[in-house]
């Protein structure tokens, strides 16, 4: 077949990276040869497009930026690394070799993030290769964590239900390892694998991607009711875990959500997954392999703005999908279960689960894990580490758990978690343990506005205001990303900020608080002071006018400010 037929356009021709993709030969382009070049620390974009795929990205410090390009120097190249980690479930020798690879070749700090895994920021060139060698090493990969394959599979952290948290997150394990890419590839790059000259030629295959693999990025995660921490209504497909009589049946199946817009494109919306099925466990890899297929054969490779599932489900119809994903099962859906969610923050402190043994939410502000002005977190985690024998879980919150600790080994944790000032978050507002932020900058190239280093100094500022109210102890989910991509799932925040401009955002509300309705735009590219004098009348309001249980996002929708979305497509009207 010649490859252009490989690649079907919908409405125009493919695009720029379909090109790059299709002549990668299986993601090898020139990346060995373009690694080695010394002359400069970047890679032409070619290669870092098939970068994403081995899952690191190029960068450049963009504090940096002005100064260096005044001096007439290249921009300061380095290299975000990010691991997949299914459920988000890491050991403590896991742990501790993330640690040492961020003083050793990062910026001597590590990321949590919003899909449970590790971002290490800052790495040279030359050091990406002992790096991937020393995380393969140790059991882990990051292939796949980027690029336009399935992504890392979020589960649940689930601290209360041990044997339900094990067996759920076994299936989306299953679920991640099944949709890896099978190109030979990356053990020829990073692990000094044999060299395949030519994988066609070989016989090697993508026996789901096939040699374009997807259109888009694509995203999977599992929830385990009344916790919906992975907010699976944002997912390309979301598995809703059904528990009758204490044992899993089987999983409700939810497809086409996604979080991604543009400013001013409202040919692009985040969007809420549909609830279409149930399906006991022993098909769902199955039926996420054929609805991957279905992204890959009908997803818009032309415009990649339009090109992640949501719109594929969007433009043919659900009904069409449903059909279609019938004839490549050759089995049936039965019909959606009952299933109840409540909330999708994270449980703080100290919680027994049903094993017996002991899971410590801890707080980490924004996902950080660094030693800051006094607060050594990294180095407290390091020693907890070194004795912990249970795992560290990554919550979709950002945050981490200590999980399955023993009643012996519980007493030598808090005696640590004290020692060092750990937190779970007790002494901040519920406003302030309910939020969430992207990394954006310095890193992140497509970033408009601070979010990370800011979404803190926002809350120090609503803080009084929500104390005044007699809010300290309501959760408010509040979101903020530095750009519309929606890293951190703004559009499911109750109060969200998308940034516009440096110092400017968009402000969303309305959303519910167990991520089952998206917000609305409620006022454009406004400023600190802004915020504060808008939000400061709304939060007094609520306070004295909710109802009982009431939470904020829905109360803006009774109250008038926003209306209520329960589908992407009236994001923008
Ligand atoms: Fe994201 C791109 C960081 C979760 C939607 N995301 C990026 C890049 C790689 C910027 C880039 O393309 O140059 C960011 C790197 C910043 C940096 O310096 O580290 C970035 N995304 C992140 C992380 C680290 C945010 C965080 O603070 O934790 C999250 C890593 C997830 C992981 O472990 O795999 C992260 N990104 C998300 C999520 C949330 C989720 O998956 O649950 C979303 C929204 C859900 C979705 O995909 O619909 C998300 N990221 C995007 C998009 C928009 C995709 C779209 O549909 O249009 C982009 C831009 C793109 O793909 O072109 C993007
Ligand atoms: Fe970067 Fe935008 Fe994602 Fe934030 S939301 S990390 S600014 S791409």
């Amino acid at each position: 077949m010649a490859k252009e037929q490989l690649v079907k356009p919908i409405g125009g021709p493919p695009s720029e990276v379909e090109h790059i993709k299709i002549e990668s030969n299986y993601l090898r382009g020139a990346l060995v040869e373009t690694l080695r070049n010394p002359i400069t620390g970047g890679l032409p974009e070619d290669d870092n497009r098939l970068l994403k795929f081995h899952g690191s990205y190029m960068q450049d410090d963009r504090d940096l930026r002005n100064e260096r390009e005044k001096q007439k120097l290249e921009p300061a190249f380095q290299f975000m690394i990010r691991v997949v980690l299914p459920s988000g479930v890491a050991t403590s020798e896991q742990w501790l070799a993330m640690d040492s690879l961020a003083h050793k070749y990062g910026n001597e700090t590590l990321r949590l993030t919003t899909r449970q895994t590790f971002q290490m920021h800052g790495v040279l060139k030359w050091n990406l290769k002992p790096t991937l060698q020393k995380i393969n090493s140790e059991l882990m990969t990051t292939l796949a964590a980027c690029g336009d394959v399935n992504r890392n599979v979020m589960c649940s952290p689930n601290p209360f239900q041990s044997d339900l948290h094990g067996e759920v997150s076994h299936w989306a394990r299953q679920v991640n390892d099944h949709l890896a890419p099978r190109t030979r590839a990356y053990h020829e790059i990073w692990l000094d694998g044999e060299k395949v000259v030519d994988g066609q030629q070989e016989g090697e295959v993508e026996p789901i991607y096939g040699p374009v693999y997807l259109p888009r990025k694509f995203k999977i995660g599992f929830a385990i009711p009344p916790y919906n921490d992975v907010d699976v209504f944002s997912q390309d497909i979301g598995y809703i875990a059904v528990v009758e009589d204490g044992k899993l049946k089987g999983f409700n199946i939810s497809v086409g959500g996604g979080m991604g817009m543009s400013h001013g494109d409202t040919a692009t919306y985040p969007q809420l997954g549909k609830v279409i099925g149930f399906c006991p466990p022993e098909r769902i890899v199955d039926l996420a392999e054929k609805t991957v297929t279905i992204q890959r054969d009908y997803g818009n490779r032309s415009v990649r703005k339009n090109a992640r599932f949501k719109y594929t489900i969007d433009r043919h119809g659900i009904d069409w999908f449903k059909t279609e994903l019938q004839n490549r099962l050759g089995w049936q859906l039965e019909a959606v279960r009952p299933y109840q969610f409540e909330n999708n923050g994270d449980r703080y402190g100290w919680l027994k689960g049903s094993n017996g043994k002991w899971n410590l939410t801890l707080y980490i502000q924004s996902g950080r894990i660094e030693d800051k002005d006094g607060y050594l977190l990294m180095t407290g985690l390091r020693e907890i580490a070194k004795v912990h024998s249970g795992d560290f879980r990554i919550t979709p919150n950002q945050n981490l758990i200590i999980g399955n600790v023993s009643s012996q080994k519980k007493r030598k944790i808090t005696e640590l978690v004290e020692q060092f000032g750990l937190t779970d978050g007790a002494q901040h507002s519920a406003l302030r343990r309910s939020s969430l932020s992207c990394v954006s900058l310095p890193t992140c190239g497509l970033a408009m506005a601070e979010a990370e280093r800011y979404l803190p100094t926002l809350i120090d500022k609503l803080e009084p205001i929500i104390n005044e109210a007699g809010l300290r102890d309501q959760e408010i989910n509040i979101r903020m990303t530095g750009c519309p991509n929606g890293c951190a799932r703004p559009a499911l925040g109750e109060i969200s900020f998308i940034g516009k401009a440096v110092g400017k955002y968009n402000m969303y509300m309305g959303a519910g608080f167990a991520g089952e309705r998206l917000n609305k735009l409620y006022k454009e590219n406004i400023d600190e002071t802004e915020i504060l004098d808008t939000l400061k009348p709304i939060i007094h309001q609520y306070a004295k006018e909710r109802e009982t249980g009431e939470h904020f996002g829905d109360f803006v929708i009774r109250a008038g400010y926003v209306k209520a979305v329960h589908d992407g497509q009236e994001f923008h009207s």
